[in-house]
């Protein structure tokens, strides 16, 4: 190697296991002396080929993106990689670097993200590794970085200069390559060649057809300004909070009713845009909102499905369709129309990977404000917006009819997310473990106007690898088919989060207009009197409900 490259003695940390989406962790835990180095070394070790590998490296933009990256680089280098592809200032969507990964056909990728957690010096920093089929690592590998990160003794690190981050080209750094590459135009084309964007041009050329684009600070803003105002024509600030920022502007880059209250204002006010959405700090997470609607997640997905076949990059039909455990089971319905095939998987991408390889399911997604598709192999969040903006187009019909239409038709999952934050990591534990105790025995009982059908720790065999995974959240299933869930968040950096799931099946017209957290309120009270919440947390209501 011609750089100065030194191997560093280091000890392992042991709290390096990867969680939901990666390694995630306040960023005063990153900066310390070789945290970031050792986990970097042990992804590089477990990668099947190191002399000559190239990698993906992008991240949301969030404080410590930039520093981490130029280490990343002099690691690279010192470790005799080939060629990284790096998005210019650092930055890459997700979703846009698990496209480059596979177009470019690269051995994988690294992220730098912690998603939806909120960024600055006090605040969360995260990396994750996505194998050359463009998503997350499955859990075999996360496992094995892990293993690497406990017995790791060096790291190697090159001396050397400062990649500029900011010019697009081509730099070597001994016999690493590095190609600064833009970070939006690759991504950009690839929605082009799924949606009709002609048919969506004219379409929002309309009268009333203002749509309006909430960043959230965060990583798509350059994405949105330069799909919706200059390919699309809207006026510009279409897409607003549209510069990203180290620290999302002191907010919480989540796309919900609770995070996104500017967007949410907006639309129910009686001028307000015809057509709203979010996106979360690393742009793969999607809010769709009409004017006085919002659409949870798990009806979007539900939606997507049913309209597919008018959306040119899915007429062809759809191989079957999956989400995960939590999210509501509208979308099975769809599927056993169209006669296709619904998975069920536990929470996290990582699981949809081996279905969307092998071309078991086209569309995906999940509760938490995520929905995607066999294009790339991370959630997308612009791709979820412009699919919806394709389908408003296609029918000539507000985003409340086309609901309204789908609840007719199927039936209404009325759903709701109770998240208690930063509870005691004990008491969460404790609360789970007695409700994992008592679940089987609660079959066939009475719980409130309820009558309990199944009640179980949610366990998934993946179908292509068989690989399992236990104890993915307990699920205690209604007669009517109403649902509650808990389990544990494994993205959190302080304390435990405990989610709870509250789902509601129902036909009745009258509750087409009603408030979903109105249904929802005996399941509520089901999940709080049979967990004892208060009991275990001390909390007597939810942090967050979404
Ligand atoms: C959460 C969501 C999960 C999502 C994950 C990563 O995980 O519930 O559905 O896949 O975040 O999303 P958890 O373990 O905290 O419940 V992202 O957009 O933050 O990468
Ligand atoms: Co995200």
């Amino acid at each position: 190697m011609d750089q100065n490259s030194d191997i560093i003695s280091t000890k392992p940390f042991n709290d390096q296991k990867p969680g939901t989406s990666g390694l995630r962790k306040p960023v005063k835990v990153f900066q310390q002396s070789h945290y970031l180095e050792n986990f970097v070394q042990a992804i590089f070790n477990t990668l099947p080929t190191l002399k000559g590998a190239r990698l993906v490296v992008g991240g949301d933009g969030r404080y410590y993106n930039r520093e981490a990256i130029q280490i990343i680089i002099r690691m690279a280098t010192a470790n005799g990689l080939g060629e990284l592809l790096i998005g210019q200032g650092g930055i890459l969507s997700t979703p846009s670097a698990s496209h480059l990964i596979r177009k470019h056909q690269t051995d994988g990728g690294i992220i730098l993200s912690a998603s939806h957690n909120p960024g600055g010096p006090d605040k969360d920093f995260g990396i994750k590794f996505n194998t050359p089929n463009g998503g997350p690592a499955p859990e075999k590998i996360t496992e094995a970085i892990y293993s690497e990160s406990k017995q790791l003794k060096e790291y190697r690190i090159a001396e050397a200069r400062e990649i500029d981050l900011d010019k697009l080209g081509k730099f070597e750094l001994g016999s690493l390559k590095i190609r600064v590459i833009d970070s939006v135009a690759d991504y950009s084309n690839l929605m082009q060649s799924l949606f009709d964007f002609d048919q969506i041009r004219d379409y929002l050329q309309g009268n009333d057809r203002r749509i309006a684009f909430d960043a959230m600070h965060a990583v798509t803003g350059p994405y949105a300004k330069q799909i919706f105002e200059q390919v699309l024509n809207c006026p510009p600030g279409t897409a607003f909070n549209a510069e990203p920022l180290l620290d999302f502007g002191g907010g919480h880059p989540d796309p919900n009713l609770a995070h996104a209250k500017e967007l949410v204002k907006q639309m129910f006010s009686d001028n307000g845009p015809f057509f709203g959405a979010a996106s979360d700090g690393d742009g793969d997470r999607n809010m769709i909102l009409g004017r006085n609607i919002f659409v949870t997640p798990s009806d979007s997905l539900a939606i997507l499905a049913a309209n597919a076949a008018v959306i040119p990059g899915y007429k062809h039909g759809l191989a079957g369709v999956a989400r995960s455990m939590p999210t509501s089971a509208a979308v099975d319905r769809v599927a056993e129309k169209l006669g296709i095939e619904c998975y069920e998987t536990p929470t996290g991408w990582k699981f949809f990977g081996n279905l969307l390889d092998a071309g078991k399911i086209t569309l995906c997604g999940e509760e938490s404000f995520g929905t995607g598709s066999d294009h790339v192999r991370e959630k997308d969040g612009l791709w979820a917006v412009l699919f919806w903006l394709n389908l408003l187009a296609a029918k000539q019909q507000p985003v409340i009819n086309i609901v309204q239409q789908h609840w007719q038709e199927f039936g209404r999952n009325a759903y709701a997310r109770h998240d208690y934050e930063e509870v005691e990591s004990d008491g969460a534990n404790s609360l789970m473990e007695a409700l994992r105790a008592k679940s089987s025995g609660l079959i066939g009982k009475p719980l409130g106007a309820f009558s309990v059908q199944y009640a179980d720790d949610f366990s998934y065999t993946d179908p292509i690898d068989d690989s399992i995974s236990n104890q993915q959240g307990l699920r205690i299933g209604f007669e009517d088919g109403s649902r509650i869930v808990f389990r544990l968040s494994g993205t959190g950096t302080q304390g435990a989060t405990l989610r709870i799931y509250l789902e509601a099946y129902t036909q009745e017209k009258a509750d087409f207009s009603a408030n979903a957290h109105e249904l929802l309120k005996p399941l509520a009270e089901i999940a709080a009197e049979t967990a004892q919440i208060t009991h275990f947390t001390g909390r007597d209501k939810p942090t967050v409900i979404t």
